[in-house]
């Protein structure tokens, strides 16, 4: 479901459409032509805001405003410390009435949609990854009775452009993971502080955030070089476990 005609297709198949977004960044996972193909193909629309542990209620609300401006509803949810799943669950019992609903859940890479599925489903039935791009296809799943959850591959490439943050959390290759933490250097809201860096010592300078992560993780080669590689790796396996966090309500760096 990498093209708007195929996302089409599946929404025009499904009954119920859940585009799940990360609550640290959830206008970055947003996609709005989503909401206007819900729109016309009169099916319902929810945003849930997962990984909704790793932020403070202000910030919640911040983003429940936002997508309330465009008439969107949300629900936040942790599939981790298993908050607001009950919730969910029963709602989407209440949207089936004598016939089965098909719920599409759909989502930018690792928003977290198959550990969403697999603690509606309470069994792990979906394989999970902190890796993007872990699911292939559409993965049917029986949740109840009367509610089939249908857990979909990351829309990797739906979007026309991404923005250079966008591409630090979406893409398999790390290349960007620079703007991420230059980012987070900006807002220094999360834990960045206590993640094991010197905040002060690397000045708001990423680059020198990298080289100090680095060393302090012994992520060395033999010739003295620091292996940047790994870092990225590693800074972007913990951003989606939520070992490294932030937040911040625009989608453009
Ligand atoms: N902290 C935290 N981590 C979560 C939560 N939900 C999912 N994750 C983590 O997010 C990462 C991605 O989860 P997945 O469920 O594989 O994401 P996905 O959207 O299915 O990813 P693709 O299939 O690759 O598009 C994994 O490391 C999960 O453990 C959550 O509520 N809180
Ligand atoms: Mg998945």
């Amino acid at each position: 479901m990498n093209s708007d005609n195929g996302l089409k297709k599946t929404i025009r198949d499904c009954d119920f459409v859940i585009e799940l977004v990360d609550a640290r960044c959830p206008l970055i996972y947003h996609y709005p032509s989503l909401t206007t193909y819900c729109k016309n193909f009169e099916k319902e629309f929810l945003v849930v805001v997962t990984k909704c542990e790793l932020i403070p209620d202000y910030f919640k609300k911040k983003i429940a405003k936002k997508f309330n401006e465009e008439g969107i509803n949300t629900m936040f949810v942790s599939s981790k410390v298993k908050e607001g799943i009950l919730r969910l669950a029963s709602f989407l019992k209440s949207k089936a009435t004598d016939q089965q609903i098909k719920v599409l859940i759909f989502g930018l890479p690792n928003a977290g949609k198959s550990t969403l599925a697999n603690a509606l489903i309470r069994r792990h039935s979906a394989g999970t990854s902190p890796i993007p791009g872990h699911t292939k296809g559409i993965q049917y799943l029986k949740m109840s009775k009367k509610v089939m959850l249908w857990d979909t591959k990351g829309a990797t490439q739906i979007k026309k452009k991404y923005s250079d943050i966008e591409q630090a959390l979406f893409s398999k290759k790390h290349e960007k993971v620079y703007f991420l933490i230059q980012k987070l250097l900006e807002v220094n809201n999360g834990n960045l502080r206590t993640y094991g860096i010197d905040i002060n010592e690397c000045k708001k300078d990423a680059d020198l955030f990298m080289d100090l992560f680095a060393k302090q993780k012994k992520f060395i080669f033999k010739n003295n070089i620091y292996d940047i590689k790994r870092v990225k790796e590693k800074i972007i396996s913990d951003w989606n476990k939520g070992k490294l966090t932030g937040w911040w309500i625009d989608s453009y760096e």
